[in-house]
Parts: C-alpha cells; structure tokens; sequence
C-alpha cells in the first residue's frame, strides 16, 4: 500500500478550511476578492521577469492559496495533540512567541513546512496558541477555566485513531488522509453552542476576552485565514469602498524597495451569534461574540540576527516618537511616515543588505558562470567578485514566521478593548510549553542560516564538477 504525502495532506487540509471559512465568514470571502483585484493590478504593472514569476505562480494558482491561519487552546494535551496531527502534514512548529509581554495570557508557536520544497508546494502555517493559566490573575476565573477545560475533548474519535494509525504505519493511504482532513476539520469550525452559560461567560469576558473565547466554547475555531497580497497599502486603502472595516494600521516594517519580514492588516473580527446554556432550564440563550476576521500579509526577505536586531532598534525609535503625538489614537498614513522616516537607517538594497549581512540569500550558480573561485591558501576568493561578474545570482530568502509584537495588534485589534487587563508575571515559559508540545520548537533563524549555507556548498560543487 502506498502513502501520500504530507505536502498533499497539508493542501487539501488548506482547501477545505478555505472553503469552510469563506462559508462561516462571508466577509472573509469579500476580503479575498479585493486581494485578487489589487493582485491582478500589481501583476499588470509589473514588468519584465518579475512579472512573469507572478502570472506563472497566479496561473499555478500558489498566488491564491492562503498563507496562514490561527487557532488558540486551553489545554496542553490538545496543543499536544496539534502537534502529532500537523506532522502528518508536515508542518512542525517554528519559534516560541512569548505574548505575555503584550498583555495577553498565552504562548504560541507557528505549524509551518520547514524544507524550500515542502513550502513551495504549499506555505500554509498556522499559528497556535496556548492559554497560560498560571497568568489569569483573578482566582475565581482562574477556578472556572480550570473546571471547564478539564476533559474538553476538541479532536473527533476517528481524528485520534487514523494519527495513531499514521504513525504505526509511517503514513496515510489517499482514503484515509482525505478522512483524516475531513474530521480533523471539524476541529477547527465554527459551533455556536457555548459550553458555558451566559453569566459564566460575561464573567470570563470581564477578565479576559480571550479567556473567554478560548473557554466558553466547544472547539478552537479558526480565527482568521491570510491570504499573500502583492499590494497591501493598496488593500489596506481600499477596505472600506468594499465596506470591510479595517484593522487601524498596517502592522511591521513600512513598505520599502527590498521588502523585509512581514507587514499585515486585517478587518475587525464579525459579531456571531452564540447560545449559551441556561442552568435552569433546556433552553438556550442567544448572545453574541466577536473573534473571527480576515487578514492579509506580505513577505519580504528573512533577516539575519544583526538584521533583526536593527529591526528592532528601528521600531523602538519609531515607536518612542509615535508615543509622544497626542489627538486620536495615530492613523496609518502618520504611522507609515514616522516608520519610513527612521527606517531611511535600514540599507534598501539586495547588495547592501546582503554585503552588510543584514539579510539572508541563496546562492545560484549562473548560467554564464565558466570558471570558479580561485583558492588562496584554501579558502575561496571573494564570493563577492563572483556576484558582480554576475558568475553567481544571489536571491533572497523569504520571512516564513511570525513577529510577537505585529501579531499582538493583531489579537488586540480583534479582541475589543482590553485597556485594564489584568495579566499575572509576565516572561517566557518556553520549557513549559515544550512539555505541553511535547517536543522543541524548531529556530526558524537556524532554518534560514542552514538554507543559505546549503545554496552556497551547493553552487559551489556545482562548479567544481563542471567548470574549472
Ligand atoms: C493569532 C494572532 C497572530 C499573526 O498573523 O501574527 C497571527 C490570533 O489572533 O489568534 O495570526
Ligand atoms: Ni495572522
């Protein structure tokens, strides 16, 4: 018997989630239809090669497939269970997000395909978070989402049988994965039936709307998907002609010549209805809640340390001005103007990026390329006079993670007012959630810094089996 493969499970397991979504969320397939618009006019404006690299990957249709998603849970085991499914589709979690820094009482990691093959197929990541108890300072609501996360089965029987039977076997026949997706789906849909009543869940929205949309429900419902966008001033402008309330401000780095990590924005999470349980009698109670939205990204080249370190400083400076402007909280247009300002310091070209060793880049050996570095005492000459012969092409590798304080406006754009949150110790516990993953996160810095070495040894035995 054969197996599938993972990359194919982790497409379909894409598609039916796109396709739920759009049905849950209408405004989420409105969202998709403005980003293939502003799509389309990129493409159309843009010239030459990277024009054709775009209609080719929007005819291969990878251009439309949505990027990321997101989930949030409450017990470990589930986040344990996360992990044992996603690696049937490949997708291993990268980076430890620490949001307790930001105000909010849980720690993520990303589910994303670790190999340049893998991604190429399908890029789709998500993004899971887990609560951390130990921060909900009020006692009393600490008791409730104890007592009622204990025993929340969110996975489907057959779910845990075919992970189990996955990973005795070392796969999945086609019958089974497409089995596997569709009751892991269920997973992650929308039940409008709270497992609490509606006291219960005002009490746990009064703490922590967070806590409160991971507790009270049944299952951890998809939370948003995120298409790619060539443009995102563009769809970021044009949000409200399509009557889609926009997120306040694009968040990362400004738009720039060499775009670097990764900008987003998204619309206000939809008010839903929900039915709460009345203890009293059989009947529901209709509420409602807000946590599902859209979101859209664009990536730009993954940064090396050092880079990510003047990333950091750059934001911080531009932060601290930010801060000090008083009126209304500050639009986008300022926003981007103040970060293009200090971001004038962060060197916008590839040379420069990469000759100052701010970015990471695959090395390619050229068509042209008839000889190779020389050795001087066994170590190569220059690669640098190899790349301005054009000997060797240098492309940059793309950002595949996230950013802790981007995807922190993000949950509070989404979450309502959280203004007097109360969020006990803050600081990592990276250990802790190992033991609830029940395995290490994976550096996404060693995965970049491994690909752009493996380019170089490549390219460079390239040349030497073929040229001398
Ligand atoms: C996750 C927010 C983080 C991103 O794109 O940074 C995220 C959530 O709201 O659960 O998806
Ligand atoms: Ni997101």
């Amino acid at each position: 018997m054969s197996y599938v493969s993972p990359d194919w499970i982790r497409s379909q397991f894409c598609a039916a989630l796109s396709a739920m979504y759009r049905a849950e969320v209408p405004l989420y397939g409105d969202l998709v239809q403005l980003v293939d618009e502003v799509n389309a006019e990129a493409i159309a404006r843009a010239d030459g090669f990277a024009g054709e690299e775009l209609k080719r990957e929007m005819e291969e249709s990878r251009l439309k497939v949505e990027r990321h998603g997101a989930i949030r849970v409450g017990n470990p085991s589930e986040l344990h269970t996360l992990r044992r499914l996603f690696a049937l589709m490949a997708m291993y979690p990268v980076n430890y997000y620490d949001l307790s820094t930001s105000g909010l009482p849980v720690h993520a990691t990303a589910f994303r395909p670790v190999t340049e093959e893998s991604l190429a197929v399908n890029p789709f990541r998500v993004f899971t978070s887990l609560l951390r108890m130990e921060l909900i300072t009020d006692r009393r609501v600490r008791e409730i989402a104890r007592e009622r996360l204990d025993g929340r089965e969110i996975f489907h029987p057959r779910t845990l049988k075919l992970i189990a039977l996955a990973e005795t076997q070392g796969g999945l026949a086609e019958p089974d994965a497409l089995a596997l997706v569709h009751h892991a789906l269920q997973t992650f849909r929308w039940q409008s039936d709270a497992r609490v009543s509606k006291e219960t869940y005002d009490e746990l929205s009064r703490a922590h709307s967070l806590v409160a949309d991971i507790v009270a429900f049944r299952g951890p419902h998809i939370n948003h998907l995120t298409p790619r966008t060539l443009d995102i001033d563009a769809v970021q402008a044009r949000m409200p002609e399509k009557k889609i309330e926009s997120k306040h401000v694009i968040e990362g780095p400004p738009e720039r010549q060499c775009p670097i990590l990764l900008r987003q924005t998204s619309f206000q999470a939809v008010q839903e209805p929900i039915y709460f349980i009345n203890p009293l009698s059989n009947d529901k109670v209709l509420g409602f809640h807000r946590a599902r939205f859209g979101e859209i990204e664009q990536r730009g080249v993954a940064l090396t340390p050092a880079g990510v370190e003047l990333y950091h400083h750059l934001m911080a400076s531009a932060e601290r001005e930010l801060a000090t402007m008083t009126g209304p909280a500050v639009d986008n247009a300022t926003r981007q103007r103040v970060l293009q300002r200090h971001f004038a310091e962060f060197p916008d070209t590839w040379e420069s990026l990469r000759a100052r060793g701010l970015a990471y880049f695959r090395y390619v050996r050229s068509s042209q390329a008839t000889r190779r570095p020389s050795l001087i005492d066994g170590t190569p000459q220059p690669i640098d006079a190899f790349i301005e012969q054009g000997l060797i092409r240098v492309e940059p590798i793309t950002y595949e993670d996230f950013l802790p304080a981007s995807a922190a406006g993000i949950f509070h754009s989404n979450l309502g007012d959280l203004k007097g949150l109360q969020v006990g110790k803050v600081g990592p516990d990276r250990d802790g959630f190992e033991r609830a993953l029940g395995a290490k996160v994976v550096d996404g810095d060693a995965l970049y810094h491994a690909q752009q070495i493996g380019s170089m040894t490549a390219m460079l035995e390239s040349m030497r089996t073929s040229v001398s």
